[in-house]
């Protein structure tokens, strides 16, 4: 009797769909009137999937630079039509963040047409500084002025959240090549530019003239006496020589070989009242009342003429 409910209990289980797990048979008894109690149970609950929460939060900038590609490079500084690349380390964030996926830069201020430049990942650093992504290197603008150029960063999580973030601001440098007016030294050794100023408008054309000195300069045969220029300022890019002044300016000459006249000067504002501004002067190595090297300062009252 035993041997048949159990080989019925069996065959009944092995029936039982796959996903039945656990079976627990108790025999409250054997033999005449055995009564018999069975349960079962499942975990399984076909058609339904566990899932982790969406990644709904975008990544955010934690810090970037630019940096010229040349040797000697400053962080946040580019010159007109250089190298450069820009850094940046975003950061994801979501229940759970999904992870950084794409970061490209938007330089379009700095470089045209480079409204998406790719940044792909690495370990980078500049100055000390570490950064996960970096462009490939972008060419600035040949005619980018003097003036500081906020760049965005777009950071795309696993997910697909984007997010736009500024980058920091970089200023863009000149070197003396990019000059308005360049005054160049008569004769070798003259020290032309030892010493520089703005003069004021001396010759009363609304513009402001430069004051500038070459305290070794050998004028009228007086060796080292040293001479000052004022140099009419202008509006249009130009290379002056103080060789061939013609009407760019006038020069003044040191009173007496060896003064270095313009070791140093000044613009002394219009000390006369004349409406020109006046010039100060100093010869430091003038010798003046019999006292060699004793030194004086001039000031020089500009002419009433253009
Ligand atoms: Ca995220
Ligand atoms: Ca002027
Ligand atoms: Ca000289
Ligand atoms: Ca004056």
């Amino acid at each position: 009797m035993a041997t048949a409910v159990k080989a019925r209990l069996s065959a009944w289980v092995g029936g039982l769909a796959a996903d039945v797990v656990v079976v627990v048979v108790l025999l409250a008894a054997l033999g005449a009137g055995v009564a018999y109690a069975a349960f079962f149970a499942t975990t399984s609950n076909a058609g339904n999937t566990f899932t982790a929460n969406p990644d709904v939060v975008a990544p955010t900038l934690t810090r970037s630079t630019a940096a010229e590609t040349a040797a000697g490079a400053m962080a946040q500084h580019v010159h007109p039509g250089s190298a450069y690349q820009l850094y940046g380390q975003p950061a994801d964030t979501g229940a759970p963040a999904s992870g950084v996926a794409t970061v490209t830069a938007d330089a379009s201020s700095l470089t045209s047409g480079q409204t998406s430049a790719a940044m792909p990942s690495g370990a980078f650093s500049f100055a000390g500084t570490s950064y996960s992504h970096r462009t490939n290197t972008l060419t600035a603008n040949a005619t980018l002025a003097a003036c500081s150029y906020t760049p965005t960063i777009t950071a795309t999580d696993v997910a697909g959240n984007a997010g736009t973030s500024q980058a920091s601001k970089v200023m863009v440098d000149r070197d003396l090549a990019n000059y308005h007016v360049r005054i160049d030294g008569v004769a070798t050794t003259d020290k032309s530019g030892i010493s520089v100023a703005n003069a004021g408008d001396v010759n009363g054309d609304g513009r402001p003239d430069a004051l500038l000195s070459a305290s070794a300069a050998d004028n009228n045969g007086r060796g080292n006496s040293g001479s000052v220029y004022v140099v009419f300022g202008q509006a249009a890019t130009a290379t002056v020589d103080l060789a061939a002044l013609g009407t760019q300016g006038y020069r003044i000459d040191g009173a007496a070989a060896g003064d270095n006249a313009g070791a140093a000067v000044a613009g002394a504002g219009d000390v006369d009242g004349d409406g020109r501004p006046d010039l100060l002067v100093t010869a430091y190595h003038s010798g003046n009342n019999g006292r060699a090297q004793s030194g004086s300062s001039y000031l020089f009252a500009s002419p009433s003429c253009s």
